[in-house]
Parts: structure tokens; sequence; C-alpha cells
């Protein structure tokens, strides 16, 4: 095979691992995408760095503060020694525990060669330390140190994540849960014990990491999917159970562009929240579709000894042959052991229960779910400058289009495609305004409905995890159907095709982001700001 320049150098640019049921396309053998590549640490030795940690539970009460360090840390990750980045060299970072409406304080000091900050995902945050480069603050330059007043008026499980290169840093290991309690000790049912997930993927080859883009992120188009599947950062997770125990499992999807559909063997799981709170009404579900950034809590009740395997179970499609096809990973295994637990909560967990709470907040918005738009917004794509074989194979292959992408189909040309060639574009269907010239303006108490429309007859359709700052919304309805049981949300998917539409409750003021939550779409220009003034 030819070897481009730079193509199997140390540090330089090796070709993505091909899955064998997936042709490689004639004419782009020995490309290389037109960015330099990037590692961490490249040249260092692995042994010179400390051996990160798993994530530590952080309990803070109002007033309290925590000192975050980020840097570079040696990890073991499918038997390769990596060089990662990790805050407090732990993996995921440490979960930060508050109480509802407590105010902590986060000092990080970054210790890597990329500026950085911490963006505090689905929290409506003071608009000052929602860490957005450039909008909120300066990105932290490397030695600097940045303080966070973190204020959390909203029970349930949030994240952190740098909103500096995230395609590099956040898939590097740079994320952590941030779990907001209730003072209410019944919020949610009763469970035997609580387990986090962080879902995850990595994209390595029998030599370790990838590189990455330098200037620009490669695997624009669809973003970079990872081939090795990790929860809270490990491979081959492994958990015990009693018979009939209730596990709370927190779930939290890090990954840059992977959509994960969770099952849980034949156990029974009943989704009580996501993002920002509770369901109106608990829910039996067959396993969790669950986007990047996006949350989901469930619970689930193990009452045969056995070994069940939580896996990652999707229909993958096979664009070139026009063949969607079913594909299992397994993330975790639990063994169900035969002594029963105790206490056995059986009859509370067949139960589904209705958060008369939640109901009545959002009862208050619902003589507005009919109205009329606010504002419309299509996503599509452009590109410029790909090499001639991919636009071929790209124009052919919208014949086969999911309306989420839950593998990557085409990872040579998926990795071939940089931010520098491709424009993922968020488009105002009223003034014609693309992204970053997109400027909506609100005040506070405004209930905004916008609806967005995932344009299928684009050069790439794909769905897209849409994330608002600073708010919480509605997801109404899905293609006009409304959506019969709600829940607060700051992520929802916008699969392909079809028309989503948000009732935004602007409730914060200061300007905020707009996004893709795909690290690949995202910096690839599909974002904007909007202003809700006092
Ligand atoms: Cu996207």
């Amino acid at each position: 095979m030819h070897m481009g320049h730079g193509m199997g150098t140390p540090g330089g640019w090796r070709m993505v691992p091909m899955d064998p049921n997936m042709p490689m396309l004639p004419g782009i053998e020995g490309l290389m995408p037109v960015v330099s590549p990037f590692l961490p640490g490249a040249g260092m030795d692995p042994s010179m760095l400390p051996a990160a940690r798993p994530s530590e539970v952080v309990a803070m009460r109002d007033g309290d503060t925590l000192d975050i360090s980020v840097s570079m840390v040696r990890r073991t990750i499918d038997g390769h020694e990596l060089i990662m980045y990790g805050y407090n060299g732990q993996y995921p970072g440490p979960l930060i525990q508050a109480p509802k409406d407590a105010t902590v304080v986060v000092r990080v000091t970054n210790r890597i060669q990329m500026p950085t900050t911490i963006h505090w995902h689905g929290v409506r945050i003071d608009n000052r330390f929602d860490g957005v480069p450039g909008v909120t603050q300066e990105a932290i330059a490397s030695g600097e140190s940045f303080t966070y007043e973190v204020n959390v008026p909203d029970a349930g499980m949030f994240w952190y994540h740098p909103h500096v290169r995230e395609d590099v840093q956040q898939d590097l290991g740079l994320f952590g849960n941030l779990l907001v309690t209730s003072p209410d000790p019944d919020y949610y049912g009763p469970a035997n014990r609580e387990e986090i997930f962080v879902l995850d993927d990595l994209l390595m080859d029998d030599q370790g990491l990838l590189p990455w883009g330098d200037e620009a992120p490669t695997h624009a188009l669809m973003g970079r999917f990872g081939n090795v599947m990790l929860v809270n950062g490990r491979t081959g997770y492994r958990l015990s159970a009693k018979k009939g125990e209730v596990l709370r499992f927190f779930l939290t999807d890090v990954a840059n562009t992977r959509t994960f559909n969770v099952r849980f063997g034949d156990a029974k799981v009943k989704v009580v929240a996501s993002d920002v709170g509770r369901y109106e009404r608990e829910q039996w579900v067959p396993s969790v579709i669950i986007a990047p950034a996006e949350r989901y809590v469930v619970d689930v009740r193990f009452d045969e000894p056995g070994v069940v395997a939580i896996t990652n179970s999707i229909q993958a499609v096979n664009h070139f042959r026009g063949e969607f096809y079913a594909h299992v990973d397994t993330l975790a295994l639990i063994t169900v052991g035969d002594e029963p637990a105790a206490p056995d909560y059986r009859e509370a967990f067949e139960s589904l229960r209705t958060n008369d709470e939640v109901v009545e907040d959002i009862a208050r918005y619902r003589p507005l779910f009919d109205k009329e738009p606010d504002h419309r917004l299509e996503t599509t794509v452009r590109v410029s400058g790909l090499p001639v074989p991919i636009v071929q194979a790209m124009e052919m292959d919208t014949l086969y289009v999911p309306p989420v992408e839950f593998n990557d189909a085409m990872p040579m040309m998926n990795w071939l495609s940089t931010a520098e060639q491709v424009t993922w574009i968020l488009r105002d269907l009223d003034t014609g305004a693309e992204n970053g010239d997109i400027h909506w303006k609100f005040r506070v108490g405004d209930v905004v409905k916008i609806r967005i429309f995932n344009q299928p007859k684009s050069f790439h359709p794909m769905n897209h995890p849409i994330h608002i700052h600073g708010q919480r919304f509605l997801v109404v309805s899905i293609d006009g159907v409304p959506n019969r049981d709600l829940v607060w949300k700051d992520t929802t998917i916008v699969p392909v095709g079809s028309t989503v539409d948000l009732l935004v409750e602007m409730s914060n003021p200061g300007t905020w982001m707009t996004h893709c939550h795909i690290a690949e779409h995202l910096h690839s220009g599909m974002m904007f700001d909007f202003v809700v003034e006092p």
C-alpha cells in the first residue's frame, strides 16, 4: 500500500482501522487528512507521568471550594500505555456532589499545553461561569487558573467538560459528573444502590490512540467514532448484584459523536429522569437511546441469578450495500448472585410513579405547546475541497440514510474529512442567517418555541444532539406528534428528516450558545450565540 508523507512515521498519521465488511474506495488509498496529526505528549515516556486513578466522590456543601488541576496522565487501555488528560489525575474527573441551590467554588489550573475551560453542562449557571471561550471568559492558558462559582438550581445529573477543542480534550479524558441532590429523600423511588455509568468510546489501533487533527478536527462528517467501548473510562467493566436488587444507573454519554442504545439484558428498565430533572411519569423502556451529552436515570431490577450483559445494541448501516444489520457491543457485565437483596424493593419497583411536582411545573407551559414557532432552524452541511472520490461516494450513499447514525459506516472517508473542508450549518429559516450570523434576542421570562428540521436532502445528513446553554427546554413534539411524557432537557437528538419542536424557558440572563454536541460538528461551525436580557 502506498504511504503518503508522514504516514507511518512516529506520531504521524496512521490509517484508521477498517471494518472488514466495508470496502476500501478506489482512489482514496494513501490519502491523509489535510491537517497535521496531534498526539498529547508525543515523544514523551509515559512512565514519567503519574498513573491515573478512578474517579473519586467529592461531596461539597454550599460555599466549599475544590481545586481541579488539568494535566497529562498515564492510562492503560486495552493493553496500551497511553498519554491522556485528566481532571485531578482521575478518570472520569471527580464526581462532584452538591445539594440543590448550593454554590460551589471550583478553582481550575491548566497544566496541559492547550488552552482550556470548563463548561458546566446543563447547569443554569451564572453566565460568567459558563466556560465558553471568547464569550463568557478568555480560555485558561497553560499555567493559568480560573475560578468558577457553580450555582446548582436543579436536582439531577449534570457533567463538566472543556469548551475548547472538545474533539481532542474531552476524548482524551476531560469529563466528570456533577450530581445535584434534592432535599426530598423520596425524590426518586427506592433503590438498593446507585451506579454511575459514563459511556464513551476511543479510536485505537494496535499502536494505541489514533492522532487527532492539530489545526482542525478530522472526522468532520460523522464525528470521531471510537472502536473501543468504555464505561467510566474502562474496558471490560464488571459489577455484581444480589438477586432482586434494584440498581439506579446514572447514564451520561461523553462520546464525541456516538449515540448509544443501552440494553440491560432481559432485566426490566424503568426510566425515571433525564437531563434537568424527573419525568412527569416513570416509564418502562426496552432500552435507552442516549446521544452525546444527554443523561438518563434508570432503575433496573435484576431478578434472575446469572451474568447480565449491558450492551450497546444497534441497527448499523452499510452504506455501500444499502444494508442495515444488528450489531452488539458489550459495555459491562453484571454477575447476579443467589443471595436475595435486602431490603427487597420489588413492590415499589413494579409501580410507575407520577411526579406531581413535575406535572404541575410543566402544566404552566402547556397553553404554549401549540403556538406558532418563534424561530425555525434547519440543519444542513456544506463541503468544499474534499477529494473527488469521497464526494462521489457520498452523493451515492444518500439512498440509505438512517435517522440515527449509530455506527461509522465509512471510517476512511469520515477520517479524511476535516473541519477545513466541511461546514455543518444551523440555518435560520426566517432570515437565512447561518451559524454565527444568527443573533436572537430574548428577555428573561420569555417562553420560546424553536422548530428544528434536520434536512435529509443535504450532502450527508446526520442526527444532531442539539444543546442549549444556560436554560431548560421541553421537547413538545416530534414530527407533529405531541410528546405525552415530558422532562426538562438541555440536549436533544434531532434525527435525520425529523422536525423537533422545543419550548425553551428563557430564565437565565446572559449570552448563551446553541450548538450541536457532536464535537466535530461544533468545531465545523454548527453553533451560534443568543442573548437573554434581564
Ligand atoms: Cu451535529
